[in-house]
């Protein structure tokens, strides 16, 4: 399909720093996803790439009994600096607010990586699906370059406008080439449909949690870095009540059902890594519920994540 490119950031008239321009949000409602918006400077970007490959570095197996793949997949901002304050960026929460409002919290951070040369891909899927947060639109995730992230490189593809759809159908397919938790997929799309959202480093993309989106394998000779952050507003609210944790990074949460986190201070810290346990214990239920195989990513660690570390909002 020839769709329409979105507005460019260099020529739509922004409204002000770091915000979108009337016609980039017009885009994001029409479509469901919105790339490239400038996030860092190429510099700035290198040199968080080099953060990222520093804590690669510096621990080949993470404190608490988990790789560290475990933690840049999974909630990384609760026990990692880094990816806490790349979430609270001011550009990003600028640019994120003119979509969903002043009030934002974070409720996740995940590192996207592809190798050189990989197989890897993310299979076609609407991230709302097993996040217990019902279809809300209050929901966007920020999926910001660290690499050059080429379709060569397997940048993501979206559907333009099937964020209007429901949540439909997805099969659980356990691919261990997919970095999906579950390999979960929609069948049947025209891919043909598809736009890419090709992105240097330093750049983002947004897409809504309905959007049909994907990426293929990593065909060039470096890395494919993402840093996926997913905000969301006051509003939303696991759907079953259950509890369910968020950092405040923007405005207020007044009327918030969410238990409030701190960024960490340090990497790994034990109160971090008590917190890492709990959340991924209350999440598990929800993120792991009616799969037919062991969803690793939400694997919890027995005996260790049924004491609280919160009394309410910390
Ligand atoms: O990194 C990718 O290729 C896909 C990421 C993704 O599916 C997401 O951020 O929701």
């Amino acid at each position: 399909m020839a769709a329409q490119a979105a507005p460019n950031v260099e020529t739509a008239g922004k409204t002000g720093a770091g915000g979108l321009a009337p016609s980039q949000l017009a885009f994001y409602r029409e479509n469901g996803f919105l790339s490239p918006i400038p996030a860092f400077g190429t510099q700035e970007a290198a040199t968080l790439r080099g953060r990222v490959e520093a804590l690669e570095l510096e621990y080949p197996s993470a404190p608490g009994g988990r790789d560290l793949n475990q933690y840049f997949r999974v909630n990384g901002h609760v026990v990692l600096p880094l990816l806490a304050e790349i979430a609270r960026t001011p550009a990003i929460l600028e640019a994120v607010a003119a979509v969903l409002g002043d009030d934002l919290l974070v409720w996740s951070v995940e590192l996207f990586i592809k190798e050189a040369g990989t197989a890897k891909v993310v299979s076609w899927h609407q991230d709302l699906t097993y996040w217990g947060m019902g279809e809300t639109d209050e929901e966007l995730t920020a999926w910001i370059a660290l690499s050059d992230v080429s379709v060569e490189a397997g940048c993501m593809r979206f559907i333009p406008g099937s964020h209007r759809n429901a949540i439909v159908a997805h099969q659980d397919t356990f691919d261990a080439d997919n970095l999906l938790s579950r390999g979960q997929e929609i069948s049947g799309i025209d891919e043909s449909q598809a736009v890419f959202g090709a992105l240097k480093p330093g750049e983002m993309s947004f897409h809504h949690g309905r959007t049909f989106h994907a990426s293929g394998p990593n065909h060039s000779a470096d890395r494919r870095i993402g840093v996926a952050v997913r905000y969301v507003t006051p509003h939303v609210k696991p759907v079953d009540g259950s509890a369910d944790y968020a950092m405040l990074v923007r405005g207020q949460d007044h009327n918030s059902a969410w238990i409030n986190i701190a960024p960490p201070a340090l990497p790994f810290e034990p109160h971090g890594l008590k917190l890492y346990e709990e959340i991924l214990a209350a999440q598990a239920a929800v993120l792991a519920g009616g799969a037919e195989g062991a969803v690793s990513l939400y694997e919890v660690k027995t005996g260790e994540a049924a004491s609280r570390t919160t009394e309410g909002n910390i």
